[in-house]
C-alpha cells in the first residue's frame, strides 16, 4: 500500500517541466518530488536524478528507490527541432513513452501524466474551434508521436488499467523559463528582445493565429486534470485546452503600449509552413466539462506580467538568453 504521494518529473529542465517541478514541490512539499532530466540543473532546489529516458532501467531504478506513485513525462524533442532528424525525433519521443507506460503498469503507478500538443492537428481539421474528436492529421513529426502517444495512453488505460492523463497544449508563453526547439517559441523570444530594447526577427507571418497560453494556466490545466476524480476523465487520448488565439502583430500591438518604438521584422522560415497546418482556434468543451477547465490571462495580462517579470530578472542581470534559434 503506498502511502504519500511521491512525484517524478522526466524533463524537469524543460520550458514547461521546470515551472511544473516549482509547483508540484509546493503542493507535495519538495521531499516528495523527484526532478529529472539528463544534466544536472543547479536552479532545482530539491531532489534531482539524472535519467536519460530512453533508459528503461534507469527510470525503473528511480521509481524504486523513491517508492513513486505519479510520473509526469515531459520530456519530447519539439516541432521545430524535431524536423531536423525525423527518425531519431520519432524513436526518442516514443521510447521514452513506452518505457514510462511499461514502468508504470509494472510498478502499479498511481497517474502517469503524458503531455501531447495541437500539433496533432493539420489537413482536414476544422481549423477554428478544433474539438477534441477532430480528424489528427500531424505535419510534424513531433505531431505524428503525440498522436501516436495519444492512443497509446488510451492503449493502455484500457488494456491495463492505467491511469494515464493527457492535454493537448497549446503554444506556452512564461517568463520563468526558456522553450527550446518549438514553433510557437516566438511568442517568448519577442517579450525578450522587447525588453532588452532590441530588434525582433519573427520567423512567422505576421497575421498568423495560434492558440496559446500563459504558462501559469498551462501547469493549472495540468495540476487540475491529474487531480480531478478518475471517473470524470471521459478523455483517454488527450484533452484539448484553449488559453488565448493570437498573432504576432497582435503580440506586437500589445507590446507597443509598454515599448512604442518595439522594432519587428516578419521574416518567415520552414516554421511557418508548420503553424500554417495548425489550428487557429481550438474547442475545449470537455474540459470544462469533465475537469471545470477555465483560463484566467488573456494577451493583455500575459503581455503585462511578461514585460514586468522580464524587467526584473533583466534588472537582476539574467543573461541574455537567446532562444534556441535555426
Ligand atoms: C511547439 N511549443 O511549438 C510546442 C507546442 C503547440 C506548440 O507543441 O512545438
Amino acid at each position: 500500500m503506498k502511502m504519500d504521494t511521491k512525484v517524478l518529473v522526466i524533463g524537469a529542465n524543460g520550458q514547461l517541466g521546470s515551472v511544473l517541478t516549482k509547483e508540484l514541490r509546493k503542493k507535495y512539499t519538495i521531499e516528495n518530488v523527484v526532478a529529472s532530466d539528463l544534466k544536472e540543473n543547479d536552479n532545482q532546489k530539491g531532489i534531482f536524478e539524472i535519467i536519460d529516458a530512453t533508459d528503461r532501467n534507469r527510470i525503473q531504478e528511480i521509481v524504486e528507490r523513491y517508492n513513486i506513485t505519479q510520473i509526469y513525462h515531459l520530456a519530447a524533442i519539439l516541432s521545430a527541432k524535431g524536423e531536423e532528424t525525423p527518425l531519431a525525433t520519432w524513436d526518442i519521443n516514443m521510447k521514452t513513452l513506452f518505457n514510462v507506460l511499461e514502468v508504470s503498469r509494472n510498478n502499479n503507478i498511481d497517474k502517469v501524466f503524458f503531455p501531447s500538443s495541437i500539433a496533432v492537428f493539420g489537413e482536414g481539421a476544422p481549423l477554428e474551434n478544433t474539438p477534441d474528436d477532430a480528424y489528427l492529421n500531424p505535419a510534424t513529426v513531433y505531431g505524428i508521436s503525440k498522436a501516436a502517444g495519444e492512443n497509446w495512453a488510451q492503449y493502455y488505460f484500457m488494456r491495463y488499467g492505467l491511469d494515464v492523463r493527457s492535454i493537448r497544449y497549446p503554444g506556452v508563453v512564461g517568463y520563468q523559463s526558456m522553450p527550446g526547439g518549438g514553433t510557437t517559441d516566438y511568442a517568448v523570444d519577442i517579450y525578450h528582445k522587447a525588453v532588452l530594447k532590441e530588434e525582433f526577427n519573427c520567423f512567422l507571418k505576421e497575421d498568423v493565429t495560434l492558440p496559446m497560453i500563459f504558462m501559469d494556466d498551462a501547469i493549472r490545466a495540468t495540476i487540475e486534470l491529474m487531480e480531478a476524480p478518475k471517473e470524470s476523465i471521459t478523455v483517454r487520448t488527450s484533452y484539448n485546452i484553449a488559453g488565448i488565439s493570437f498573432s504576432p502583430e497582435e503580440v506586437v500591438t500589445e507590446i507597443r503600449k509598454l515599448y512604442p518604438d518595439f522594432k519587428v521584422n516578419y521574416k518567415p522560415d520552414f516554421r511557418q509552413e508548420i503553424a500554417s497546418r495548425w489550428p487557429s482556434s481550438i474547442d475545449d468543451a470537455s474540459a470544462i466539462k469533465d475537469w471545470g477547465w477555465q483560463p484566467e490571462f488573456n494577451l493583455k495580462a500575459i503581455t503585462e506580467i511578461m514585460v514586468q517579470k522580464l524587467q526584473e530578472k533583466y534588472k537582476k542581470g539574467m543573461p541574455n538568453k537567446e532562444i534556441l534559434t535555426f
